[in-house]
């Protein structure tokens, strides 16, 4: 059995876990699940970063100590865990001691090689990447990876030689075509590394939120050597316990630290840096991964336009967001998210595709064959169309193997889909509800049954890593039940006949509503977001709705003429009544001195019908119109809330006639 270790990224805990975030942790779970069902003894990691400027940062705007504010954001990322449906078998805080002493020794061992010296830092830190940029990468003295402003520091700190390891590095490379991938990163850090290297900075005097250096503890040590360490603490290492010796002996290297592209340089050359200088094993591969966009901005908590992994969740279920994010990213590029996308997956790829044939297959089972996996025909199996889809079908188990061991998620739902497909066309070809009523033909009958079945059994078996929850039902609905779950003997033509179906039931139900009415509906049930409740400091939660927050520039303001582009009109109040099986909603008749129209609005919990009409109220003028519960909205009106608390709509000190702008 061969052992295979799989880590994502550790999360920085400054503000609440977003799609980013879990995508990683989704892609690295659906990898080690694969592993698992071909019998490989997996080892995967996840946790949290916690140490560093920013997230002291965070805590003092929060009001908290850093170890307090740590506790309580490293549990939003944990718990996040189960509802991504995450194997993971150990989740790491830097913050906790098997790390401390890791990380220290760690250093002492680099230090006693004599790679670590004294000297004075100077130049300019992004806060935001906890990276050093120098003065040639700035951009408008901002950060060129997230476009945040910089700081410039000048304090005693220990250098890490990193210069010294140019060419073994170089020669690493060369030796391991694979140590990073894909190869567009793999030639951008070659492109690095000819050019030559600087030393390292890996420490800091001038915060506290950090391990101290070994011997000087007036110096934390910089965040990335603290951070990638984590990778060693959760295989045991810096313990003195013999069992601890006995898993890092096992488990280390680590097969694949699956990242985003972002941070390629620190774990292909600052970290495989820190081993060679400890002399210690590398990483087998650093495998990246793209950056999801919202509206062609990368989605991330610093800008603030991201989407939250539980709203995706509640609206879809978790397995159509697994699907959607495994198929719609190529792995490697970027990806736009965007809700009418999943809602056009989830309907014609889940419930139309997949989801039909699964109800169809075992539903016709129960009527023609009393609910038993009926005994194919030998002479029938080997018809054409029966040969082209379990020949297919055997293609396939190698294909989905091959790709997903590679990261290639989207091709293997692709061929997975393809077969999918095949299935129901073979289905519509042998007509096995005209069958059923043909006395003389039950055996074409048993034999096109026992092949859908069989087929989506194995559809089943090799959707275990991308969408575990569902191969589980279709699996149970089948009649299925694997004491323990594995591909190695997965095979067409192997389901037993005569297997006892499970109750069927609908998979994938078709979502009628359109995206406007989901947003809606998430509106109505969705709670008040949570880390800022704790962390203030955090960027503002997104709203619930999927709605993808406009990108901000980078320097996070907007020029007049964007704010001139919203058209804030004055307008009365006409009429107002609630909109039917809404909690939240009112739909109002207004005059807005132009025109008069209906907006729907979400005040219905603080504010009655009847007060409102004649009211003064403040309008979005120009925006798109949305059906909200089947009503057409034509504009906004604006209001205040405290904490999402009820809406205050916003209003003016003397009486103003409708039409006039507000700016
Ligand atoms: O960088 N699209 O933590 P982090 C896809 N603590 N993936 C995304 C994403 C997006 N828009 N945004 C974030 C750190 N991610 C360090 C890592 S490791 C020793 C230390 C994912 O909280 C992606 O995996 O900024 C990215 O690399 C990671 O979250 C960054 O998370």
């Amino acid at each position: 059995m061969s052992r295979f270790y799989i880590t994502t990224p550790i999360y920085y805990i400054n503000a609440e876990p977003h799609l980013g975030h879990a995508y990683s942790t989704m892609v690295a779970d659906a990898v080690a699940r694969a592993h698992r069902l071909l019998g490989d003894d997996v080892f995967f990691l996840t946790g949290t970063d916690e140490h560093g400027q920013k997230v002291e940062r965070a805590a003092q705007k929060a009001g908290m100590p850093p170890n307090r504010f740590a506790d309580v954001v490293a549990a939003k990322f944990r718990d996040l865990l189960p509802s991504l449906h995450a194997s993971n078998d150990d989740f790491i805080r830097t913050t906790e001691p098997r790390h401390h002493a890791s990380v220290q020794a760690l250093w002492r061992r680099v230090r006693d090689r004599g790679h670590i010296y004294k000297g004075e830092y100077a130049g300019w830190y992004c806060t935001v990447d906890e990276v050093f940029v120098p003065e040639t990468q700035l951009v408008d003295r901002r950060c060129p990876i997230c476009g945040n402003a910089v700081e410039r520091i000048a304090e005693e700190s220990y250098f890490f030689r990193l210069s010294a390891f140019q060419q073994p590095l170089l020669d690493h490379y060369r030796r391991h075509p694979d140590f990073v991938t894909p190869t567009v990163r793999r030639n951008e850090m070659m492109t690095f590394l000819e050019a030559g290297l600087d030393d390292l900075s890996i420490s800091r005097t001038s915060f506290t939120w950090g391990i101290p250096v070994p011997d000087d503890p007036a110096h934390v040590m910089y965040v990335w050597f603290d951070a990638l360490t984590n990778y060693m603490t959760a295989a045991g290492f810096g313990s003195d316990d013999a069992a601890s010796q006995q898993r890092f002996a096992r488990y280390w290297p680590a097969d694949v630290h699956l990242i985003g592209k972002e941070i390629v340089r620190q774990h292909a050359i600052y970290w495989p840096a820190f081993l060679l200088a400890a002399d210690l094993p590398l990483p087998r591969q650093i495998v990246s991964h793209g950056w999801w966009l919202m509206d062609g901005a990368k989605m991330s908590k610093s800008k603030g336009n991201v989407a939250r992994p539980r709203d995706y969740i509640e609206r879809f279920g978790l397995d159509a967001l697994r699907y959607f994010v495994f198929r719609e990213m190529v792995f490697g590029q970027d990806a736009n998210f965007a809700d009418e996308a999943i809602l056009t997956r989830y309907n014609a790829d889940l419930a139309n595709d997949f989801g039909n044939l699964v109800s169809r297959a075992t539903t016709m089972i129960h009527r023609a064959c009393g609910g038993r996996v009926p005994a194919p025909v030998a002479s029938l199996l080997g018809r054409p169309d029966e040969q082209r889809l379990q020949e297919k079908v055997a293609r396939l188990i190698a294909q989905v193997r091959d790709a997903v061991t590679v990261f290639q998620l989207s091709s293997a739902l692709r061929d997975i889909w393809e077969v999918i497909a095949d299935t129901n066309r073979y289905i519509v070809v042998r007509e096995p509800w005209k069958l059923a009523k043909a006395a003389d033909r039950q055996d074409e009958l048993a034999t096109s049954l026992y092949v859908a079945a069989d087929t989506l059994r194995v559809i089943a078996e090799l959707l275990r890593p991308f969408m575990p929850a569902t191969a589980e039902r279709t699996l149970t609905m089948l009649g299925v039940t694997a004491e323990a779950a594995s591909w190695a003997t997965l095979a067409p033509g192997t389901l037993v006949a005569g297997t006892h179906l499970g109750d069927t039931s609908p998979l994938f139900p078709r979502i009628e509503q359109t995206v406007e009415e989901l947003r809606l509906m998430s509106n109505e049930n969705s709670n008040p977001p949570t880390v800022p409740d704790a962390v203030p400091a955090s960027p503002p939660a997104p709203p619930p709705a999927v709605a993808a927050a406009p990108a901000a520039a980078a320097t996070g303001t907007i020029t007049i003429d964007d704010f001139m582009k919203v058209e804030l009109r004055i307008a009365r109040v006409l009429a107002a009544e609630r909109v039917p099986k809404s909690k939240k909603l009112l739909k109002l008749q207004v005059d807005t001195g132009a025109d008069q129209r209906t907006i729907v609005a979400g005040i219905a919990e603080a504010y009655e019908p009847e007060a409102l009409v004649g009211r003064t109220i403040v309008v979005v003028a120009n925006l798109q119109p949305a059906k909200l519960m089947g009503v057409e909205s034509n504009g906004m009106v604006l209001a205040g809330s405290i904490d999402g608390g009820p809406p205050v709509l916003v209003g003016f000190d003397r009486d103003m006639p409708p039409g006039a702008r507000v700016r």
